[in-house]
Formats: structure tokens, C-alpha cells, sequence
């Protein structure tokens, strides 16, 4: 970040002195300015992030955990201080709490196969929200199947909103888990986690929490939210792709099985049985995705320096500025309008598919993305197949809101009243 005297008096968030600070946001697309509101996909990376992953090819690029030399010395302690980054930037009271997966799926996955599958019977439930990504629904699904138990929706309501009103009825003594998004990716719903947990722990039902679109937007504190299980994706909180975060209470971790097999998670290995090491190394088989983690370690500093605080009041009034403007357009119809959101908002432009509009979006420089965005079971709740769906960042400004009302317009020029 370029620090000024105003930055270092007043922390409040300047995206212009942000944005040199991500090389990719300064292009132009077919002859415009990217404005980029897909961040919700992937967002773009600071220099910070750059940096770090080429210093590792460049001068530490080595095996971790394997090696007396100097070079695999230097990586295995870039890669362990980066689980260190994490277990601070969560508020968690162990680094061993902290699993490098490839991302939030890969953590869901986890959890689903080595937690929850050995201990569900037939008959047993597991309970999802109405508003999850497939992500947070089919690895249920899939252990479900195989032990005879069934999945349970907490329902929501048309503002895309939990029906909290309902817990009572879906959340039984045959409930197993409780799986929740923190933040929904396809109406930017911030559900309210804390009741949740707080009713699944009075049943004694573990929780686990999808954080992939809280992370970048909000502080998070696994110890205050009370969970069992937070997961989250490097790639869409400013690092690199392929890593990702499963953080799991220890007593937990310490229960379960392996979810791979192979190099660095044994203590012995015989023709006859192995044995395993501890968490977290347990839960990470093989040559792990060295560069991804430091990579995401300086993701997450770079991410403190600007204050999750003054990233989420930034962002709020972004939000509440698009949502005014755009919301205010003729032939919009805005999905998703719950009280509390963060970094999204989904529309739909009468008369005109999703992908038309995105198309034409792009022709002016502005990156949107349309699709279900892998939440079939919202799109359904709304009788839509697809939306557009611009999703913020800190580093978005008004301007850009800008772009993307001027660029609805030429869409309701193109096609017509
Ligand atoms: N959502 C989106 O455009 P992975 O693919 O493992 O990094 O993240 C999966 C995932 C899980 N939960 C939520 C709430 C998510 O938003 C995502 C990814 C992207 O909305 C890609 S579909």
C-alpha cells in the first residue's frame, strides 16, 4: 500500500491509493478500463502476494518437512509461518487447528469424510441452509447416501434471508452437523452464524461454517463464532489459487481418520499398517501447495494492514451505493435484499438472458459474472435460471458502480424497452 500522511492519521480506506497495489486491475478491455466486480469468483492480487510466491520459485523453491538443507529449511519455514498467519488471522488458539486444503471445497470434503461419514447412521440428518453453494450441499449428500441418512434445508425467504423461525423444526435430535454459509455468493446474504451455532450447540450438533465469502470482507473469529469447523479459499481473499483453509477444533481433528493417504502424514509405514502423525499433518498428504500458502500468509497480512473493519465499512457503502443505483434502474429486479449483506449484488434485467447482458458488459470493460453460480437451489427459490451478479472488493470504487449502470443502460438500449 502507497502510505500517505492521511492514510497513516485517518485508517479509513482510500481504494485509489490501493489500486496500484494490484498490477491487474490496470488494463483495458476491448479499448476500456477493466472494471472488475467478479471478485466473489476470484480476486486479484496485490504486488505482496506476487512477491512472495517469487521469492519462493526464485530463491527457496524447495521441498518442505523433507529436507536438512538450507533451501528446504527456508521453505518449510516460510510454509509453517504461514499457518501461523492463519491461526492469528482467525482468532484460532492453535496453529495445529490449521489445515492447508486446496480450497473451501476441498475443506467441506474433508469434514464429510472424516468427520461426519463414521459417525452417521441410518436415519440421521444433516442440516443445510437454503442458500448454500453446491459446494456446502453434495459432499453432504454423498456421505448421507452411503449411510442412509438425509439431507435437511433450513428455509429462506424472499429477501433471501434465513428463516430462523423454522430451526426449531429442521434441526432434530436425528442432526448430525449443521453446515451453513457465513456470507451467501449468490445473494450476499451475512446470515446470522452466531444464532445458529448458538441453537446447534444447545443439541450438542457441530457446525461447520462456509467462510469463502466472509473472509475477504469481514474479521473473522472462529473462537467468538463458536463453530467446530471454518473453511475458506485462498484465491478469493486476495491469494494465490489451489490453496485453501480448513480450520477445525483440535479435540475434533484429533478424532478423525485420514482423508488422504501418502507421503508426510505418517509416522510409520509397514506392509502390515501404518500410523499417522498428528493434526494438522495428518490432513495434508503429499507435496502440498508449498507456494500457495505463503502466498495466502501474505494475502492475509497485506489484508490486516488495510483493517477487516475499514474493509467492511468501505465496502458497505459501496454496496449501498450500487444497490441504489442499479436497484433504482428500470427492468432490474434485484435477487436478493436481505438487511445484512456483504460484496454482492444479483440481479436480473427483464427481457434480457444473464449472458447476453454479461457479454455485453465485457464488450465495455466491466467483468460480471452470470451463471447459477453453483447455487441451483437459489435459482430456484427466485424461479430464475441464472443472474448477473456483481460481487465488490475494497478496491472497487464509484466510479466503477458507475461503469456498470452506464453499461445496463446501453443494455436496455440494445434490447429494447
Ligand atoms: N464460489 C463464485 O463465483 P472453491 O471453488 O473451493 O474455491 O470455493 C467454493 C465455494 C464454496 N462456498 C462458497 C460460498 C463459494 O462462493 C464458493 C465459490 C465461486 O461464487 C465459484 S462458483
Amino acid at each position: 500500500m502507497v502510505k500517505t500522511e492521511a492514510t497513516l492519521v485517518a485508517p479509513s480506506l482510500d481504494p485509489g491509493l490501493l489500486r496500484p497495489d494490484f498490477p491487474a486491475l490496470d488494463q483495458k478491455i476491448h479499448g476500456h478500463p477493466l472494471v472488475y466486480l467478479d471478485n466473489a469468483a476470484t480476486t486479484q492480487k496485490p504486488t505482496a502476494v506476487l512477491r512472495a510466491l517469487d521469492r519462493y520459485y526464485r530463491r527457496d523453491c524447495s521441498n518442505v518437512h523433507r529436507g536438512v538443507h538450507t533451501l528446504s529449511q527456508r521453505s518449510t519455514a516460510s510454509y509453517e509461518s504461514a499457518r501461523g498467519i492463519v491461526q492469528r488471522f482467525l482468532g484460532s488458539s492453535s496453529d495445529r487447528e490449521i489445515v492447508f486444503v486446496r480450497g473451501a471445497t476441498e475443506g467441506i470434503n474433508l469434514v464429510a469424510r472424516s468427520f461426519l461419514g463414521p459417525r452417521l447412521e441410518p436415519g440421521d440428518e444433516v442440516l443445510v441452509t437454503a442458500m448454500e453453494h453446491h459446494a456446502n450441499i453434495v459432499p453432504w449428500q454423498l456421505v448421507c447416501k452411503a449411510a442412509g441418512a438425509r439431507l435437511r434445508v433450513l428455509p429462506m425467504d424472499d429477501r433471501g434471508e434465513l428463516r430462523l423461525e423454522e430451526l426449531g423444526k429442521v434441526l432434530t435430535e436425528r442432526t448430525r452437523l449443521l453446515a451453513a454459509v457465513h456470507v451467501s455468493n449468490a445473494l450476499g446474504t451475512v446470515n446470522p452464524v452466531e444464532e445458529l451455532v448458538a441453537a446447534a450447540r444447545q443439541r450438542g450438533v457441530p457446525v461447520l461454517l462456509d467462510g469463502a465469502q466472509a473472509v475477504p470482507h469481514k474479521a473473522v473469529n472462529v473462537e467468538a463464532l463458536g463453530c467446530d469447523f471454518y473453511v475458506f479459499s485462498g484465491h478469493k481473499a486476495f491469494g494465490p489459487t489451489g490453496i485453501g483453509v480448513l480450520w477445525g477444533r483440535r479435540e475434533h481433528l484429533e478424532t478423525m481418520e485420514p482423508y488422504q493417504g501418502g507421503g508426510d502424514m505418517i509416522v510409520t509405514v509397514g506392509f502390515e499398517g501404518s500410523t499417522f502423525r498428528e493434526p494438522p499433518a495428518r490432513f495434508e498428504a503429499g507435496t502440498p501447495n508449498i507456494a500457495g500458502a505463503i502466498g495466502l500468509g501474505a494475502a492475509l497480512e497485506y489484508l490486516e494492514e488495510l483493517g477487516l473493519p475499514q474493509i467492511e465499512a468501505y465496502e458497505a457503502e459501496l454496496l449501498s451505493y450500487a444497490t441504489q443505483r442499479i436497484g433504482s434502474l428500470p427492468g432490474i429486479r434485484l435477487i436478493g435484499t436481505a438487511r445484512r449483506k456483504a460484496g454482492v449484488l444479483s440481479f436480473v434485467v427483464e427481457g434480457v438472458h444473464p449472458h447476453d447482458v454479461g457479454t455485453i458488459l465485457d464488450q465495455r470493460g466491466v467483468a460480471v459474472r452470470v451463471g447459477h453460480h453453483c447455487a441451483q437451489p437459489v435459482m430456484a427459490h427466485f424461479g430464475v435460471p441464472a443472474t448477473v451478479r456483481a460481487s465488490f472488493a475494497f478496491y472497487n470504487t464509484r466510479f466503477e458502480v458507475d461503469a456498470l449502470e452506464q453499461g445496463l443502460r446501453e443494455v436496455k438500449e440494445i434490447f429494447g424497452p
